[in-house]
């Protein structure tokens, strides 16, 4: 078992790896850049090594500053988190490299899932269902013409090294074609440095309900069943819940085996997470491949009773899974609240927290690195907390949520809790009745 891990990553996955890390009596070393002198990540772990200036780019992006770190503490494995390096092949092989286990996914698996175009190739060859469309990556604009016609309007062009919507583009008829090829190429080519497309049938109004794997060393893999991630903003996710509102036992099943049969086709190590698009009529779709624990783990671990986060340690360091799926028993939602205006266009608001008052109680957990007199930075991402709430069913894990966004008390900052409190109440939602399109429709009600 490893005796020291560094998490090279801040905020409250920073905060929620150590805790783990504590409980399993590993040592933890904390990386930080400037501004987060005062974050509780850096308090919280056993040492502390200052990485950068303030900026990403000149620290928790800065993989000689991360290894140097390593190297001087002497921590045997790096816990990269979500964001930043979590899904970097270079980091993934430069950590291997120096004899530091990286506690996510191989640099080979890493590029494979990161290129889009091969990582549905390979799904299809597994026997995964994907989307109608090319067969890989389109080699000109005439060949996209012609597959666009066999398809049949509408269709989506999508970047292989995309994701996460960055150079997609929904064409509804031929004569849009062209225009959406060369802005999505443009786009693409400008954020990656690569402008290969594919393109699919283009699936109208779906759902994105994903799947949680662990895959260990030995080939084996198991799911933990599905988290529903449909209400986004801009392909920015805004809250999960688990069990999905629009799962039957039936489709469960389907999408589940169909996971860990991806999984174990490419022989997947680590806690990963397979993307499907749902559409009306309960087809389901490969999407894309995470190949990192992601924002929205703990309503997995709270609906099945498992610590996600010791799972992914115990597998990088050989120990094999017990290989069972798991089925959810109980219902439990988040609420991401970020440090954003909801009623100016969520607009960051970065600052000082001058009142802190967090919400508690039964089937509470709240997942944050914020404390009264915390200066929320304006460097990184806005996500300061987590909300998550766990009950018997789907309107309790509600009424719960509902309670504790109205005892949750952040001043000195805007924040997204009152759009949660909205949304909470919004008729659609309360039925379950919600796929990606949720969020073009939701007006948020200015408040008294
Ligand atoms: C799609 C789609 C409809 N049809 N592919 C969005 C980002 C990336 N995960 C893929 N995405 C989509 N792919 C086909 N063939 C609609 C989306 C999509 C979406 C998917 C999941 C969650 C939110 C979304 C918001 C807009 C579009």
């Amino acid at each position: 078992m490893f005796k020291k891990v560094l998490i090279a990553n801040r905020g409250e996955i920073a905060l929620r790896v150590i805790r783990t890390c504590k409980e399993m009596g590993i040592k933890t070393v904390a990386v930080y850049s400037k501004a987060d002198e005062e974050s509780l990540h850096v308090r919280f772990a056993d040492e502390a090594v200052c990485i950068g200036p303030a900026p990403s780019n000149k620290s928790y992006l800065q993989i000689p500053n991360i290894i140097a770190a390593a190297e001087i503490t002497n921590a045997d494995a790096i816990h990269p988190g979500y964001g930043f390096l979590s899904e970097n092949a270079k980091f993934s092989k430069i950590c291997s490299d120096h004899n530091i286990k990286f506690i996510g996914a191989s640099a080979e698996m890493i590029n494979q899932m990161g290129d889009k175009a091969t990582a549905k190739a390979t799904m299809k060859e597994a026997g995964v269902p994907t989307v109608p469309g090319s067969e890989g990556i389109i080699p000109d604009f005439e060949t996209a013409e012609k597959l666009a016609e066999e398809v049949g309007y509408p269709v989506m062009l999508k970047a292989t090294a995309g994701g996460g919507g960055k150079g997609m583009r929904a064409v509804w008829a031929a004569e849009d074609l062209k225009k959406a090829w060369d802005s999505a190429r443009q786009e693409s080519a400008a954020a990656f440095g690569n402008d290969d497309m594919y393109m699919e049938k283009l699936i109208e109004e779906p759902r994105h309900i994903e799947i949680q794997i662990i895959g260990d060393q030995y080939g084996k893999a198991c799911h933990l069943s599905e988290r529903d991630c449909s209400v986004q903003r801009r392909h920015q996710k805004l809250t999960e819940e688990t069990p999905s509102p629009f799962m039957t036992d039936k489709l469960r099943k389907d999408m589940g085996e169909a996971a860990v049969k991806a999984s174990e086709y490419i022989k997947y190590e680590g806690a990963g997470t397979v993307e499907f698009l749902v559409d009306k009529h309960r087809n389901f779709y490969f999407m894309e491949m995470n190949t990192r624990i992601q924002v929205e783990h703990p309503i997995t671990e709270q609906v099945i009773d498992y610590d996600l986060i010791r799972e992914q340690i115990l597998v990088a360091a050989g120990v094999p899974i017990s290989g069972k799926n798991y089925f959810p028993k109980l219902h439990s939602i988040e609420c991401r609240i970020n440090a954003e205006d909801p009623f100016n266009d969520f607009r960051p608001s970065p600052g000082r927290i001058t009142t802190l008052h967090t919400p508690g109680g039964h089937g509470i957990r709240l997942d944050t690195h914020v404390y009264s007199g915390y200066v929320i930075p304006p460097h990184y991402d806005s996500m300061i907390a987590k909300l998550i709430t766990t009950a018997q069913t789907r309107e309790e894990a509600i009424n719960k949520m509902k309670r504790a966004l109205d005892e949750f008390v952040i001043e000195g900052i805007k924040t997204t809790i009152p759009f949660h409190r909205q949304l909470m109440d919004h008729p659609d939602y309360i039925a379950g009745n919600y796929t990606t399109k949720f969020m073009e429709e939701f007006e948020i009600q200015e408040e008294n």
